[in-house]
């Protein structure tokens, strides 16, 4: 019996579309077709905006998680390149792929532009030939700013149910990527779930099932009980691992005054072993044939931020900065074998030294993309942590970061449930894409000008379905104005139908088309009116609530 046959797991999905969308493909040729989330508008135009959430909101796919996606890209393999199968050798060759082809289209950007990126190392399309499942995304500062969701259950939290239903609700909410932290029971099992039915890339953390197989003693683990676990992660189909290389022995005792240590998980089970032992961690010496491993399957690395700080006092120190600059040696140690790389990195920072981290980065690992964790911008507030760390995200991601792991309002404090995934992804969403505009992302205002000109024409219909989260939007709308004429009235419940800024607005313009007036001179004239108006009801600025 393989995994998925198994009947005593049956999770309950979400299927169908967001609400107010449905899924739109775009045929590329050679059968490929890009998925798009189409919003149709009542005044007859539609956006099509990207889309992560696979077959799961397409009405007329069938699903089955107990036999998984379709495999997608089983066709588009290629034949290897001195042993390679990456998409970072086929760049380098000149050859633009199928993936290419897909993310190009996803992202309204030319094949040889993502080839090109892909070639430099500036970008990753993290797809492991094991897991065909997977539409293909792109990594990198030049597209779209990318956030991955962490899910996974842990030794006292969450069943395989649980983490395939949020594998999927996150994707439908947004998540470009997922990371499967499981550190529980059936780590093997609950992976193989989430890989035949996720349709986006997924990561894992392979220390952490490693850790499991020495029954939690990290000075028990060693070089081969790793590369085995890599090598049984690579066959399920891991699209991209995180791996803690740059923990250096000599690394350790520069986090001895920190106020808050080492607080990656992975970071201090690297040092514990590498103290263990007073050896260099197994990770750094053999980071070679690591690279010969992720080569044959295309799997993507992290390199992990063991020393990343974790907390605002302990952010830009000596530790992170060592370790940063031992990342960037281990990234050019991996182009050379045309393994594509991602850094990760962090965590908490104050927004006066979130440049710094990016500056340092690029320079010391070849531009690599860069992955952070938030980083948070303060310590305050837990339990809203998603909060804290969007307000980093933002910034950091503007100022060049490729993805942003996602943070949620249990950071610090629990196990996210699916309520929590659902806020993190979208938090980050609203990061990602507000880093897109400042950077002035091609086509990325669209999506804002679109919904902003419903807003502005009193499409309340049109303002939801493009939100990000159109089922809370119209909630919030509907419980003060439930009735289907609210929908297309004039005014919300906020300022009431007399103080609507919009409609003032649309009554100066309508009065100055009237009265063949210039708009300076309508808005005065308007705003003579208006004020006319407010003295005959009594300068009151609260009106009485009238039903
Ligand atoms: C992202 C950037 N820095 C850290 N991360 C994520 O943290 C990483 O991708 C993975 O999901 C998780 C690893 O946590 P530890 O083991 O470093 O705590
Ligand atoms: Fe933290």
């Amino acid at each position: 019996m393989t995994a998925l046959e198994d009947r005593t797991v049956q999770p309950t999905i979400t299927t169908g579309p967001i609400s107010g969308s449905h899924k739109e493909y775009r045929d590329i040729g050679d059968g490929i077709k890009v998925p798009f989330r189409r919003v149709e508008l009542t005044n007859g135009e539609h956006v099509d905006l990207y889309d992560t959430s696979g077959p799961y909101t397409d009405t007329s796919a069938t699903i089955d998680v107990h036999s998984g996606l379709p495999k997608l890209r089983e066709s588009w393999a290629l034949e290897p390149i001195n042993g390679a199968v990456t998409q970072l050798a086929y760049a380098k060759a000149g050859i633009i792929t199928n993936e290419m082809r897909f993310v190009a289209a996803r992202e309204k950007m030319d094949p040889e532009f993502v080839r090109s990126e892909v070639a430099i190392g500036r970008a990753v399309i993290p797809v492991n030939r094991k897991h065909p499942e997977s539409e293909p995304a792109i990594i990198g500062k030049r597209f779209l700013v990318k956030v991955n969701a962490n899910i996974g259950n842990s030794a006292v939290s969450s069943s395989i149910e649980d983490e395939v239903d949020k594998m999927v609700w996150a994707s439908r909410w947004g998540a470009d990527t997922i990371m499967d932290l499981s550190t529980g029971k059936r780590i093997h099992e609950t992976r193989e779930w989430i890989m035949r039915n996720s349709p986006v890339p997924i990561g894992t953390v392979p220390m952490y099932q490693a850790l499991e197989k020495v029954n939690g003693d990290p000075a028990k683990l060693n070089w081969s009980v790793y590369k085995d676990t890599v090598i049984e992660q690579c066959e399920q189909g891991v699209d991209y691992m995180t791996v803690h290389a740059g923990v250096l022995l000599r690394y350790v005792p520069l986090t001895a005054k920190r106020v808050t240590g080492i607080v990656s998980r992975g970071g201090s089970i690297m040092a514990a072993w590498c103290l263990a032992h007073h050896k260099e961690s197994f990770l750094y010496t053999h980071f070679e044939e690591l690279c010969d491993i992720l080569r044959t399957y295309d799997v993507t690395f992290s390199l992990g931020d063991g020393l990343r700080p974790g907390s605002i006092a302990d952010a830009n120190d000596e530790a992170q900065f060592a370790e940063l600059r031992t990342l960037g040696e281990l990234t050019h140690i991996a182009r050379a074998k045309d393994v594509q790389v991602m850094i990760e990195g962090p965590g908490h920072v104050p927004m006066h030294k979130i440049i710094e981290n990016v500056k340092l980065e690029e320079e010391w690992c070849g531009e690599a993309p860069f992955y952070t964790l938030g980083p948070l911008a303060t310590d305050i507030a837990p339990a809203y942590d998603h909060i804290t760390s969007a307000i980093g995200a933002a910034q950091i991601g503007w100022a060049g970061t490729a993805m942003l792991c996602y943070v949620t309002p249990k950071e610090h404090l629990g196990l996210p449930n699916r309520d929590d995934v659902k806020v993190g992804v979208i938090t980050y969403k609203i990061a990602a894409h507000s880093a897109d505009l400042a950077k002035g992302h091609p086509g990325a205002q669209e999506w804002d000008d679109a919904l902003s000109k419903a807003r502005f024409e009193f499409r309340w219909v049109d303002q939801f379905n493009l939100s990000l989260d159109p089922d809370t939007a119209r909630s919030y709308h509907d419980e003060t104005l439930p009735a289907e004429p609210a929908k297309t009235a004039h005014f919300c419940s906020m300022c009431g139908p007399k103080f609507c800024s919009m409609k003032i607005t649309q009554d100066v313009r309508k009065y100055a088309e009237e009265h063949n007036l210039s708009s300076v001179d309508a808005i005065e004239a308007g705003m003579n009116e208006m004020s006319q108006e407010f003295a005959e009801q009594g300068n009151k600025v609260y009106l009485p609530v009238v039903d």
